[in-house]
């Protein structure tokens, strides 16, 4: 197992000499923030996030994300040439020495909450999800006022994009990213780079758009499209864990050696459809996890792990999720357990 940790580039607040002084962080993950989505990153500029990361002797071994844009997933007339930019980037990448690659195929929407500073009783706050919330917006009617979505779209913008998908369900998606992996798992391979899908989050369709990456049965379904051990998976247990007809331990069991990447964060779930995120250790909140690194453990693990979502803790403000103390902890936290669980063995 290599720990990692994300970092947003030069406009992150958390700077990387901080990232290298917490112990056991061996590198990071990142992207580069310079292009826009659909094109090819710039050879200069993959190199430079590495001669930073390296500088301060940490590795640039794993990127975090390779968008695909929304005509990739609509199944667009120009999918084809966007599918060989994203080909030409893991092509660049692996150039570079990343090895993993995390992805996800989720229509318009990446990673939805309803709160980011949910106040917790001991003064720190964290990120919080409330369906009822969350569905009494109407992102047609322009009055999404949704935190954590990265893409900012015009109230139009979004209006034409979400009827785009109308036709989209999800048999249409799974088709469209069956396009995709059949294009991109095969360079991926020659490259050596490891393709990590991350999971939906959370797992369930929402505004009527389709969600596909959500459980056990879809996941199996995804990775048998290209049966090519670069098809794998970002095992984000904050993610999958949100849903708990989800045996994430099962889980880890039927993927096995397709798990690339391991994103381990803890949520508390308080209702159908209601979490908030916690702090790492299992006894914080509804997932078990140490019963999940001892699952990955047994699967001989040999991926990249990073602590996942941290709460606001100590006063720090900073990007929601991920400031740098909660995630430091977590870090420590996740790697204690590894090695004992190593040890053990
Ligand atoms: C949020 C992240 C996601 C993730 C992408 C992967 O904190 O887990 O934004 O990076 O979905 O493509």
């Amino acid at each position: 197992m290599k720990m990692s940790f994300r970092h947003y580039g030069k406009s992150d607040p958390v700077t990387l000499e901080q990232i290298s002084q917490i112990p056991a962080v061996y590198s990071i993950v990142s992207a580069c923030y310079d292009t826009p989505p659909g094109e090819v990153w710039k050879r200069e500029s993959i190199q430079e996030i590495k001669n930073d990361a390296n500088r301060r002797g940490l590795a640039f071994e794993v990127v975090e994300s390779v968008p695909v844009p929304e005509d990739i997933k609509l199944g667009a007339k120009n999918s084809p040439q966007l599918i060989d930019n994203f080909c030409e980037n893991i092509r660049r990448l692996s150039q570079a020495g990343v090895r993993c690659i995390c992805y996800n195929f989720m229509p318009v929407f990446d990673w939805l909450r309803s709160e980011l500073e949910r106040p917790m009783p001991d003064g720190s706050n964290s990120l919080a999800y409330d369906e009822k919330t969350v569905l009494s917006m109407d992102p047609r009617k322009g009055d999404l006022a949704l935190p954590g979505w990265d893409q900012s779209y015009t109230k139009d913008q979004l209006g034409q994009l979400l009827k785009k998908y109308e036709d989209i369900d999800e048999e249409k998606l799974f088709s469209n990213l069956g396009y995709f992996l059949e294009a991109v798992i095969p360079v991926a391979h020659e490259c050596k780079v490891n393709m990590a899908i991350h999971p939906d989050d959370p797992p369930w369709g929402m505004f009527g758009l389709p969600r596909i990456i959500t459980n056990e049965k879809n996941l199996s379904r995804m990775l048998k499209i290209v049966d090519l051990p670069e098809n794998g998976l970002t095992f984000c247990t904050g993610s999958l864990g949100a849903n708990p007809d989800n045996d994430l331990i099962s889980m880890i069991h039927s993927f096995g050696d397709r798990i690339h990447f391991a994103h381990v964060r803890n949520i508390k779930i308080t209702g159908n459809r209601q979490f908030h995120e916690t702090a790492h250790p299992t006894a914080c909140g509804s997932l078990d996890i140490y019963g999940i690194l001892k699952a990955l453990h047994e699967e001989k693990f040999d991926g990249y792990m990073r602590p996942d979502h941290g709460r606001m803790i100590w006063g720090e403000k900073g990007r929601y999720g991920y400031g740098l103390y909660d995630r430091a902890l977590g870090a420590m936290y996740l790697s204690g357990l590894w090695e004992a669980i190593d040890k053990q063995n």
